[in-house]
């Protein structure tokens, strides 16, 4: 095994004893502001404790854009491998020990190591788990037999169809095996040109595909569907947008649930709207965290929009505060790190989730709720304001520390050599199955 984990844990004690002074201070600095604003601290660092969002391992490998894809040092080769980063990003933040798996990319082996029982091992070892499936047929693989050009689920050819639905048939087999309980769709099926696809047709086609899927779920699983408004159909998708994906999830079965990937709308949709609605619908499954400044650009969470991904978490808590009866989304990120260590990035993601999601806990939400009685938006505004600018870094760091993690995980990354001797240990290959080009 190529991960030197003791020097991590030797580089998370180094560290973490140099910023214990300076965390001691802040935590006690913000604990008094925040028992002047009627908070507890203790509480706060229980839920940032209790808090989960999943890893893509496609996000442990460096990604790409169209024009090209500049590899970084170490890339993980195979599953396992990919699981080692993501045991990396567990054991400093602490929050993210559940996996998405993108099958063909992370089939398993059939024996040997990489099969399932030497995966199911390994994630033991690591203390992950694996949480979702992705299925992939947005690309045609070398071993099928028809290909996805002109779409898959909702394809005009029966044939084509069957075979996307199989693919996601075995999806489910896979993470069965593997102990997964959600399984996700995302197709790039839609049409480059106006006329090109029938529109109520091809959705018909989808949902009759989507409810054979549906028919073949696990028992206790959940299915996602994932909209986009456009790529890599650039005129039109089949699932463009939350209003479609509601009522799609609602003709193909009761455990169908829509999935919001903060990427897939067009530039300034108000998406937590989408999210509170969605929520009184009954109908959020789950989030693909990530940001964007033009398109589905797939950037690190928080890195642009960080008050956007504020408000969606004062969403989320606030409808998590009034117990509303099902309220389970799966949190997970979906980036593409394509100049960054995907590590460090993912840790840093992870990190902005959660520093979203405890900031959500700091609304005053019985004064919130008076000035909306009073119609007054100045305070309203305010009142978020005041949750937001407030830095809540030392509980977030406190979390870490109380969970065995470290107080600045990037730091003690650095300082453990991890990538230097992953890129010692594992040369590249030609293509490595990470990331998307
Ligand atoms: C898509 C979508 C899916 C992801 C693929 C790789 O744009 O976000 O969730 O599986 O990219
Ligand atoms: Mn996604
Ligand atoms: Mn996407």
């Amino acid at each position: 095994m190529s991960a030197p984990m003791s020097s991590l844990a030797d580089a998370v004690a180094d560290t973490n004893a140099r910023c214990q002074a300076p965390l001691d201070e802040d935590y006690a600095h913000l604990q008094r502001q925040l028992d002047r604003r009627r908070f507890d601290i203790e509480a706060l660092v229980a839920r940032a404790m209790g808090f989960r969002v999943a890893i893509p391992s496609w996000g442990v490998g460096t990604g790409g854009t169209r024009f090209g894809r500049f590899p970084g040092p170490g890339e993980p080769r195979t599953l396992l491998e990919k699981l080692d980063d993501c045991g990396v990003v567990q054991s400093l933040v602490r929050v993210t020990p559940g996996i998405s798996l993108h099958i063909p990319w992370d089939k398993p082996r059939d024996s040997g190591p990489g099969d399932a029982a030497s995966i199911r091992a390994h994630l033991l070892e690591l203390g992950l788990s694996i949480e979702s499936m992705n299925s992939n047929t947005f690309q045609d693989q070398g071993s099928q037999q028809l290909s996805y050009k002109f779409g898959s689920l909702s394809h005009t050819d029966y044939a084509v169809r069957q075979q996307a639905i199989d693919h996601n048939l075995e999806c489910l087999a896979i993470g069965r095996a593997l102990g997964a309980s959600a399984h996700t769709v995302w197709i790039g099926d839609g049409g480059n040109f106006p006329g090109q696809i029938h529109f109520r047709r091809s959705l018909d086609r989808y949902i009759e595909s989507l409810q054979a899927i549906h028919a073949g779920l696990p028992d206790g699983w959940r299915l996602f569907i994932e909209h986009k408004c456009y790529e890599p159909a650039f005129y039109s998708t089949v699932l463009n947008d939350w209003g479609t994906s509601y009522l799609c999830a609602r003709e193909v079965g009761e455990r169908c649930l829509s999935l919001v990937d903060l990427g897939h709308h067009a530039p300034n949709v108000n998406i937590e709207q989408i999210v509170a609605q969605l929520i009184r619908l009954r109908a959020l499954g789950g989030f693909h965290f990530n940001d964007s400044k033009f398109g589905d650009d797939d950037l690190d969470a928080g890195s642009i929009k960080p008050f956007q991904l504020f408000l969606i978490f004062n969403e989320l808590v606030d409808a998590e505060q009034e117990g509303i009866p099902g309220f389970a989304p799966a949190y997970m990120l979906d980036q593409s790190h394509n100049v960054t260590d995907p590590i460090e990035s993912l840790m840093t993601s992870a990190m902005e989730v959660e520093r979203a999601y405890v900031q959500a806990h700091l609304v005053d939400r019985a004064a919130l709720a008076e000035a909306q009685a009073n119609n007054d938006p100045l305070r309203a505004l305010q009142l978020l304001k005041a949750a937001f600018r407030t830095d809540v870094s030392p509980i977030l760091a406190e979390a870490r520390l109380r969970e065995g993690g470290a107080i600045d995980p990037v730091m003690a990354y650095r300082a453990s050599g991890y990538r230097a001797a992953v890129a010692k240990a594992r040369p590249p290959v030609a293509s490595s199955g990470s990331g998307i080009v």
